[in-house]
C-alpha cells in the first residue's frame, strides 16, 4: 500500500506534542532534535512502507542491542565514530590546528586508570605463550622537539582479539598500560603482538552486518590517547601492515598514516637492548601533538568508559 498521511494536520499535530513543543519545562535543544527525529523515523515508515510487523521487530532489536551492552559496537560499525573524526578535523582545519598525527576512533573498549610507569612499561601478564612486541617511539611537538612526560595510554587486544575487564577471562588491566614518556620524548611497551577482532558473531551488531552483506572484523591494531598539558589531547590507533583487514575495517578506522610495519628482529643485540633473550616484533609508532591554548581540546571527550572516575 502507499497511503500518505506525513502531511496531514494530525500527523503534524502529534509530533508537535510528542516533542513537547507545548510544555514549559524541559530543554529547548532536546526538544527540536526529538522533533526531527522523531518525525524523520515516521517519514521513512511512509516512504518504506513499513509494516506494523517489521516496526516491532525493530523495536526488539533495539532492546537486544542494549541488553547485550552492543549500542556502542554498532556505532563504529554505522560509520557514526568515523564520521564524527571527519567533523573534527574539518573543525580542526577551521581552527589553525593541522598537522601532528591523525586522529582516528577511540572504539568501545577502554577503560581507565590502567597502571602507570616511567618511560617503560610490560603490558601483558605473561599468560599467553605468543609473539613478543616492542612498541616503542617519541612523542614530539610540531617542529620535531621531543616532548617529556607526556602520557600515552595504550591498550589492544590479545591474541584471541579480546580486551580485558570485557573479556573476563584476562587478568585485570591486561594489556592496558600508560607510560610517561622520558627525558628523550620516548616511550618503550613490551608486549604481544595482538590479534584483529571480530564482532560476536551471535550479537546485535552482527545481526545487522549480516543483513547489509557486511563482514565485521576489524584488523590488529593498538590504540592511543597521548596527552600533555598545553597540546592537543589525541585519540588514534595505529594498524599493523599486512593484516588482511587493514584497508577493509568494519569500523573504518584505518588511515594511511597510521598503518604501520611491523619488524620482525632476530638480531640478539636488539633483543638485548630491550631485556629480551629472543627474536621479537618491533613497531616504532612516533606520536606528533599539535599545542593549543584551549584546555577543552586538552582532555580527552567526556564519554561513558568503563571505570571512568572510579580507578586511579
Ligand atoms: C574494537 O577493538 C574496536 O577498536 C572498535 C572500534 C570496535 C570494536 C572492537
Ligand atoms: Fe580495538
Amino acid at each position: 500500500m502507499t497511503v500518505k498521511t506525513m502531511h496531514t494536520q494530525d500527523v503534524k499535530e502529534l509530533l508537535e506534542k510528542v516533542a513537547g513543543f507545548d510544555q514549559q519545562g524541559g530543554n529547548d535543544r532536546y526538544k527540536k532534535i526529538i522533533h526531527r527525529l522523531v518525525g524523520d523515523v515516521y517519514r521513512l515508515i511512509e516512504d518504506f512502507d513499513v509494516t506494523p510487523d517489521e516496526f516491532w521487530h525493530a523495536v526488539n532489536y533495539v532492546n537486544r542491542l542494549g541488553q547485550n551492552g552492543e549500542a556502542p559496537l554498532l556505532a563504529p560499525g554505522l560509520g557514526f565514530d568515523h564520521y564524527l573524526d571527519i567533523r573534527m578535523d574539518a573543525e580542526d582545519a577551521e581552527r589553525g590546528l593541522t598537522g601532528g598525527t591523525p586522529r582516528t576512533i577511540e572504539g568501545p573498549l577502554y577503560v581507565a586508570g590502567a597502571p602507570i610507569s616511567d618511560g617503560y612499561a610490560r603490558m601483558d601478564d605473561g599468560s599467553e605463550d605468543a609473539e613478543t612486541m616492542i612498541v616503542t617511539g617519541v612523542v614530539r611537538d610540531q617542529n620535531g622537539q621531543p616532548l617529556k612526560e607526556a602520557v600515552v595510554d595504550i591498550w589492544h587486544a590479545n591474541t584471541k582479539g579480546g580486551y580485558s575487564y570485557f573479556d573476563t577471562s584476562q587478568s585485570e588491566y591486561n594489556l592496558r598500560r600508560r607510560i610517561r614518556t622520558d627525558e628523550n620524548g620516548r616511550y618503550v611497551a613490551r608486549s604481544i603482538v595482538p590479534s584483529g577482532y571480530g564482532c560476536p558473531p551471535e550479537g546485535a551488531t552482527q545481526a545487522v552486518l549480516n543483513q547489509l552483506g557486511r563482514h565485521g572484523n576489524r584488523p590488529a591494531h593498538i590504540h592511543y590517547f597521548v596527552s600533555k598539558p598545553g597540546y592537543r589531547h589525541l585519540t588514534t590507533q595505529i594498524n599493523l601492515a599486512g593484516d588482511k583487514y587493514v584497508y577493509d575495517d568494519f569500523a573504518f578506522a584505518t588511515r594511511e598514516e597510521l598503518v604501520i610495519d611491523a619488524e620482525r628482529v632476530e638480531d640478539p643485540s636488539r633483543a638485548e637492548a630491550y631485556g629480551l633473550n629472543g627474536p621479537f616484533t618491533e613497531v616504532v609508532f612516533n606520536v606528533d601533538l599539535v599545542s593549543t591554548d584551549d584546555a577543552t581540546l586538552q582532555d580527552r571527550h567526556t564519554r561513558a568508559r568503563a571505570l571512568e572516575g572510579e580507578a586511579g
